[in-house]
């Protein structure tokens, strides 16, 4: 069984992982576009990433005997200005995802949920990875400003990024 606060707020969390997915397929979109087919493909990456997430704790909740309930999922942007500012955007959108598992973990602790604290400790690790990953690229774009040759060879790096289905556990 789970307490049903515990369960609102992995419900909540289902829909922001989810809405994560969106806004980073809404960017491959936007990379496609450019021609940018490795920044696309790291993109595409990071949808399969965000699914696997939403999908983590929505069999996380069924374990524990909860119900799920879809929520609705905010329209992402699909414009940025440059491929710095949509990384800029993805940076700043992990921390905040950062703020919202520490939140899932004081609900968790509120209502003495050893297991789900237990549990949500992947997503804390997790979210360190997340954003150390796309404060490197932010730091790589700042650093070749407008050198498209530069971008070029970046791009080629991203492509070279495959999903690997993490053991949520
Ligand atoms: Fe689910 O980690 Fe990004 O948002």
């Amino acid at each position: 069984m789970i307490s049903e606060k515990m369960e609102a707020a992995i419900n909540k969390q289902i829909k922001d992982e989810m809405y994560s997915s969106n806004l980073y397929l809404s960017m491959v979109a936007y990379f496609e576009n450019l021609g940018l087919k490795g920044f696309a493909n790291w993109m595409r990456v990071q949808v399969q990433e965000e699914n696997a997430h939403a999908m983590g704790l929505f069999d996380y909740l069924i374990s524990r005997d909860g119900r799920v309930v879809l929520e609705t999922i905010d329209k992402p942007p699909f414009e940025w200005s440059s491929p710095l500012e949509c990384f800029e955007a993805v940076y700043r959108h992990e921390q905040l995802v950062t703020s919202l598992i520490n939140e899932l973990v004081d609900v968790a602790e509120e209502v003495k949920d050893r297991a789900a604290i237990s549990f949500l400790q992947w997503y804390i690790k997790e979210q360190v990875e997340e954003e150390a990953n796309c404060s490197e690229i932010c730091a790589k774009l700042k650093l070749i400003g407008s050198d498209a040759n530069a971008l070029l060879l970046i791009d080629q790096e991203l492509g070279a990024r495959t999903y690997v289905a993490p053991v949520i556990a």
